[in-house]
């Protein structure tokens, strides 16, 4: 990974996207390291991170180094304030992106958002050919895990079964100590699961085993947190192309967690839908999501009509 020099080059071009309610920003920049002959399209994944429990006791005698008054009314006193430095709690939370892709600078540009209702013709014709056209590097930070070749040691829990087995680990989104922020993912270790519109009765034995492994393995990693605290979901339309889990604690329901519905779809409705309703349910629903205008299928489905109005249904 560059170090902290080398990152000190990052050369700002633009925002991409903020967020005062996540303190969260996208930036644009150039990066180059020492190993590299050019300097390519970097993007930073911004987050200022919550107090920690341990720091807030101690927050006025040892973490906060000045208080700057503002104002005041009545009884109402304002103040800014800046924190020590202390490695054990850092101040924000960073994911570089370098060399980033122009898929990823119009995944984290902020853009205008439409909700389309995708067909099952809709899905054979345009998604899935669109789906299938994806290089495999896309995913490559996914085998990479599956391999072991990468986050390694971040490994929380493996299953190592042809068609049942996944490994479990921290989200990339996660900081890994913020337990209200829970936010792991499991990758299942076969490859033929592209999304949602992939599963059918077979794959059953694949989503219970996760449930109740992910269920049971969790509260037993990160005692106070409870199974009926975890939310398990799946994205539809995901950005990777390869089946996995998402799981986050109750807790962490802001827009950054990805939570929201006509995008999130409950991995206990998914094993509700393909047993209990029809095993080719995925194949025969209309499904209905949120697609950005930068989306690369956004084109095609303004063409073709499939953005929700009145009349559609
Ligand atoms: P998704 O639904 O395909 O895409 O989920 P989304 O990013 O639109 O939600 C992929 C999930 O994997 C997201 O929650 C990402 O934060 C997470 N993720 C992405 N990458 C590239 C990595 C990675 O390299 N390591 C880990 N641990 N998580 C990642």
């Amino acid at each position: 990974a560059p170090t902290s020099e080398e990152l000190k080059n990052f050369e700002f071009i633009q925002v991409l996207n903020e967020d005062p309610r996540t303190k969260t920003a996208n930036i644009l920049g150039k990066l180059k390291f020492s190993s590299s002959e050019v300097s390519q399209d970097a993007i930073l994944l911004l987050e200022k991170l919550h107090f920690g429990s341990q720091e807030l006791p101690i927050l006025s005698k040892e973490r906060i180094l000045q208080w700057i008054a503002t104002d005041k009314n009545d009884i109402y006193h304002w103040y800014n304030g800046l924190l020590t430095k202390n490695e054990k709690w850092p101040d924000f939370k960073v994911t570089l992106i370098w060399p980033a892709t122009e898929a990823h600078i119009r995944k984290y540009s902020s853009q205008p958002r439409y909700l389309i209702r995708e067909t099952p013709h809709i899905y054979e014709t345009i998604v899935k050919p669109y789906i299938e056209s994806i290089p495999p590097s896309r995913i490559q930070w996914v085998y990479n895990i599956l391999a072991k070749e990468s986050e390694a040691e971040r490994i929380l829990l493996e299953v190592e079964e042809e068609s049942t087995g996944f490994i479990l680990l921290p989200d990339m989104k996660w900081d890994t100590v913020t337990l209200e922020s829970l936010y792991l993912v499991a990758i299942v270790h076969r490859k033929d699961v592209r999304c949602i519109r992939d599963l059918n009765d077979t794959h059953l034995p694949l989503l219970k085993n996760l449930r109740r492994q992910i269920l049971q393995f969790v509260p037993q990693k990160y005692p106070g947190v409870r199974s009926d605290e975890l939310r398990l979901f799946v994205h539809y339309l995901p950005s990777y192309y390869h089946f996995h889990v998402h799981v986050t604690h109750l807790r962490n329901d802001t827009i950054a967690g990805g939570i929201a519905i006509a995008k999130a779809y409950l991995l206990d409705d998914i094993i509700e839908n393909l047993e209990r309703f029809t095993k080719d349910y995925y194949k025969r629903a209309t499904l209905t999501y949120v697609l950005g205008e930068n989306d690369p299928l956004f084109s095609q489905m303004n063409d073709i009509g499939a953005r929700v109005t009145p009349d559609i249904l």
